[in-house]
């Protein structure tokens, strides 16, 4: 008896965010979260929620960083971005990533375009993770031009980078269909054509990892969102779907995760509306939680502290 106690009481301990606690920040609703791991800190890029409770959508004007050592402690830093940043979008702090490439950071972000209706990806640039960042290019890295057999007009959202062990970047994207193409070392322009993963059920939100020989692509999967991933032996596929790793997320509608290894240990990063009284799908908060994974390469589904 005392074996099976001491399993329960490793179970417990261990599928709770012992250390933290959820949400991480509770000052600010934030949403969308995209972990860096750079040298030794985990830098925690956001999207901030301000819709106040009478208005049922997002109200998002800017992004965050917070930065930490352990995953407990999170320091807040300076607003870093900001949609009046980019002078060609309108509105819309909506799902991003930062990335490094030789000392430098850049930023995909998904905003909404002033002059081309629909959802655009730009890219920000930055010596520090922590910013100042400043637009790359003056305009649009992927505008939302209606060619792709499944264009609809918010598809060119949510971007999630990558760079593979031999150099190449990658930029992944969408909504209701995946894309991604490649990107040129100076991570600023786009190389070649733009492919499309089929993948059941995917609504938005890729996300791309890799650990030992295998290649993730976690991905936010119908509406109200739960979290699916594939795995594949290559960045380009072919992807193989392994289910579900996430469970929608209480009481908001989306889920949108980050997946990192830091020090040993592995977290699945993510928002709900668990702020009491007021949280919701458009006053969502950052959660963190331990990911373990199979031997032979698989996840196991994620307990969410709330669960
Ligand atoms: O935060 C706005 C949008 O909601 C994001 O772009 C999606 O991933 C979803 O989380």
């Amino acid at each position: 008896y005392r074996h099976r106690w001491s399993i329960f009481f490793f179970y417990l301990l261990t599928s709770l965010y012992v250390q933290g606690q959820n949400p991480v920040i509770t000052h600010k609703y934030t949403a969308d979260p995209a972990a860096l791991v750079h040298n030794d800190s985990v830098y925690l890029y956001t999207g901030h929620d301000e819709a106040d409770k009478d208005f049922h959508f997002y109200d998002m004007k800017e992004w965050l960083v917070f930065s930490s050592s352990d995953m407990v402690n999170w320091k807040e830093h300076k607003v870093p971005l900001k949609v009046k940043d980019f002078s060609w979008a309108k509105a819309d702090a909506w799902a991003s990533q930062v990335i490094e490439r030789n000392g430098k950071f850049y930023w995909y972000v998904t905003v909404t375009h002033a002059t081309v209706p629909g959802k655009a990806i730009g890219v920000a640039v930055s010596d520090s993770p922590t910013g100042p960042f400043k637009d790359a290019l003056g305009k649009a890295l992927v505008t939302n031009d209606m060619t792709k057999a499944t264009d609809i007009s918010w598809d060119d959202l949510d971007p999630t980078v990558f760079i593979d062990d031999d150099g190449q970047a990658y930029l992944y994207w969408g909504n209701t269909a995946c894309y991604y193409t490649r990107l040129k070392e100076n991570m600023t322009e786009l190389d070649g054509p733009v492919h499309t993963v089929d993948l059941p059920n995917f609504t938005e939100a890729p996300w791309i990892h890799k650990r030992g020989d295998w290649y993730y692509l976690s991905y936010a999967y119908e509406f109200p969102e739960k979290i699916a991933y594939a795995m594949s032996r290559s960045i380009t596929g072919p992807w193989e779907y392994k289910g579900i790793l996430n469970e929608v997320a209480g009481n908001s509608n989306t889920n949108h995760q980050s997946i990192i290894h830091f020090k040993g240990k592995d977290y699945f990063i993510y928002h709900n509306g668990s702020i009491p009284t007021d949280g919701g799908s458009f006053r969502r908060s950052v959660c963190i939680d331990y990911l373990y994974y199979n031997e032979g390469g698989t996840m196991k589904r994620v307990i969410m502290t709330s669960e």
